[in-house]
Order: C-alpha cells, then sequence, then structure tokens
C-alpha cells in the first residue's frame, strides 16, 4: 500500500526504531511511548486492522505473539505487560495497517476504555 506509513517503515523509506524483524513482521518503537517500553509489532503484509484477519492470513497474529512473548524478557518486562490493538473509528486507529502495541515497563492504567 503506496500510501501507508506502517508499509513505509518496513519498506525502509521512513526510519525508525527497530528492534525485531524477520520475514514476516517487524517491531519497532512507538514515536510517542505512552510506557517506559512501547514496541509496535506488525505484519509485513498489509492488513488494514483486525477487522481483515482471515483463516488465510492469521497465522503472523500467532507468531507476532510469539515475538511478544520474547520481546517481553528481553525488555525486562518481569512484572507484566498489555498488549493492544485498536480497530477502526471507535478503537481510535490511528494507522490502517494493522498493529499490536506491546507496553510496560511501569504499573499501567487500570482504565481500558
Ligand atoms: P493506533 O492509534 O493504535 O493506530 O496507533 C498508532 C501508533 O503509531 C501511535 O501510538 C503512534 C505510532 N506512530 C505514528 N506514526 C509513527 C511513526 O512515524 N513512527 C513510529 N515509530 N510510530 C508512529
Amino acid at each position: 500500500m503506496s500510501d501507508c506509513l506502517f508499509c513505509k517503515i518496513i519498506a525502509g523509506e521512513i526510519p525508525c526504531d527497530k528492534v525485531y524483524e524477520d520475514e514476516t513482521i517487524l517491531a519497532f518503537r512507538d514515536i510517542n511511548p505512552q510506557a517506559p517500553v512501547h514496541i509496535l509489532l506488525v505484519p509485513k503484509a498489509h492488513i488494514a486492522s483486525s477487522y481483515e484477519v482471515t483463516s488465510q492470513n492469521c497465522q503472523v497474529v500467532g507468531h507476532i505473539f510469539e515475538i511478544i512473548s520474547q520481546l517481553a524478557e528481553h525488555e525486562g518486562l518481569h512484572n507484566g505487560y498489555r498488549v493492544v490493538t485498536n480497530c477502526g473509528a471507535d478503537g481510535c486507529q490511528s494507522v490502517h495497517h494493522l498493529h499490536f502495541h506491546l507496553m510496560g515497563g511501569k504499573k499501567l492504567s487500570e482504565q481500558m476504555g
């Protein structure tokens, strides 16, 4: 998707603070961190949101969670963390490329909505 911000980051057209990359996913630090550790994990294939996750493409979501577990260990999130994906207008999704926020390093708010 030529007009997608995260596709441009994946293509290397826009720089990012990369923490993990393999053939199917990229993880990089959020430009506006909400916690001491705030990493975004994205599939390299353009999937607009969790609305578009299907039986055909859901394998990458499981892989993202496998890497979340590894990154949480690597980032020292031994006291817990939060994983969030925002979807659509009510979910306040601002970048329309599926991504998972990994946040931790402090006691997070109990408010979820
Ligand atoms: P969401 O609201 O769930 O769509 O989250 C989008 C996140 O993307 C938000 O936390 C800020 C982050 N973000 C937006 N633009 C950039 C960028 O150019 N670089 C990085 N690293 N993060 C970005």
